[in-house]
């Protein structure tokens, strides 16, 4: 068989995330198959966000063929060779020329889910649903377990972070590009990647009171418009990159958003992270960092069974059963699950960072688990073995 020609389809619903696990699939279906890989967006300032350097579409970036589409209503299909697999990501709408697609060429469809650990998700992974002209649409379900759909993860990633632990120098560079003092021992760094929320006051309040030097990393808007709007920083203050705040301790810091290709970077250089979403939900894990999750809010607080069905695993590692408890309260207030007060917030956060090397150690533990797994696409690759490339 040739290379095999795969159709990519995405819908960008809000933020990033959408479009920055789209981009990272893209990728490795390309590196990983050798085969052609075409992918439609209906957003172009948000790919634009995570990869400058992208030309006008249509057009090839990084070997990826790059078109626009309207979900449910058209796709420049023009030129493109027939699938051989078609991936909708996240449940998009195709329009009716790509279904006539399907029907002609019967490729393998995939419906490439949100990631979660709960247990449904892992019951519907692989399964086929039927549709009404006879083909079949699989759910392929991300997840943390071997019989999940896995992890994106890119070849030789951990031994790009063991090499850039060891770059003092590339520490530096990255330090000066992203607005960052040196290096302090004494302080405790944390990029913070979060939703707009009234619970980064309460988090605020408790840094400030420990007494204890803290650097927050602000990346995005949306953790210094909560600040702003709760009046625990000025109208003006951290509004653009490489704006700072002092507040007794605890120091803010904006920094610019970063190319995706080196989001990793930053992370890798950070002792704690508060990430989101999901594609910066699934690095931090990577990066083997004590980390918190603020869960993409949902209706009724669904979003609690997915926070909860995750934390189980990496819980778990967390030998201190004190130290497990103040994190699943602090974690679950944060994502609007649990109010706690003043001084038991303040508590808990103390009990966590006096314990950081213990957390440190659970985190690199939960890392390791997930390296021990076969990551996305060489599942992917094994499940459909017609997808490898073919011998050169
Ligand atoms: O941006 P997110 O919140 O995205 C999403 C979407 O909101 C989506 O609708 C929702 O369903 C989903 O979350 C769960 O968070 P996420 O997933 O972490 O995506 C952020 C992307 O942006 C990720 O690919 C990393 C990238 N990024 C950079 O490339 N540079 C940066 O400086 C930062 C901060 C992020």
């Amino acid at each position: 068989m040739a290379a095999p020609v795969c159709w990519l389809f995405c819908t960008v619903i809000d933020n990033f995330g959408d479009i920055g696990v789209s981009w990272r699939l893209a990728q490795e279906l390309h590196r990983r198959s050798g085969g052609e890989v075409w992918l439609w967006l209906d957003n172009e300032a948000a790919l634009r966000a995570i990869v400058p350097d992208v030309p006008a579409l249509p057009c090839r970036h990084r070997g990826i063929v790059l078109r626009r589409w309207r979900e449910g209503v058209s796709a420049d299909l023009a030129g493109a060779p027939a699938p051989d697999i078609l991936i909708e990501t996240f449940a998009c709408a195709l329009p009716a020329s790509v279904r006539d697609t399907i029907r002609r060429a019967r490729p393998l469809w995939l419906n490439w889910e949100y990631l979660s650990a709960e247990d449904w998700a892992l019951q519907s992974h692989a399964m086929p649903s039927l549709q009404a002209d006879g083909s079949r649409k699989y759910f392929w379900q991300m997840g943390f377990s071997p019989e999940s759909g896995g992890l994106l993860r890119e070849h030789g990633y951990e031994q790009a972070r063991q090499t850039f632990a060891a770059d003092a120098a590339a520490q530096s560079r990255l330090r000066r590009r992203l607005g960052l003092p040196d290096k302090d021992s004494g302080r405790r760094e944390c990029f913070a990647f979060g939703y707009r929320s009234g619970a980064w006051a309460q988090c605020f309040d408790s840094w400030r009171s420990l007494q204890q030097p803290i650097s927050l990393w602000l990346a995005g808007s949306q953790i210094a418009d909560s600040l702003r709007e709760a009046g625990r920083i000025p109208a003006d203050a951290l509004l653009d990159a490489g704006s700072r705040h002092l507040s007794g301790c605890l120091e803010l810091i904006r920094i610019p958003f970063v190319p995706q290709h080196e989001f990793d970077q930053v992370l890798w250089l950070a002792d704690m992270l508060l990430v989101r979403g999901e594609d910066s939900f699934v690095r931090a894990q990577y990066a083997a960092k004590p980390f918190f999750w603020h869960i993409y809010p949902q209706d009724e607080n669904a979003h609690l069974d997915k926070l909860a069905a995750f934390w189980r695993f990496p819980a778990a590692l967390m030998t201190d059963t004190g130290f497990q408890a103040a994190f699943t309260a602090l974690s679950q207030e944060l994502n609007g699950g649990t109010t706690l007060n003043d001084s038991t917030r303040t508590e808990y956060w103390r009990y966590l960072l006096q314990n950081f090397p213990a957390w440190q150690r659970s985190a690199e533990r939960w890392q390791q688990q997930l390296l021990a797994q076969s990551d996305s696409i060489t599942r992917l690759l094994q499940w459909h073995p017609q997808l490898q490339a073919p011998p050169r």
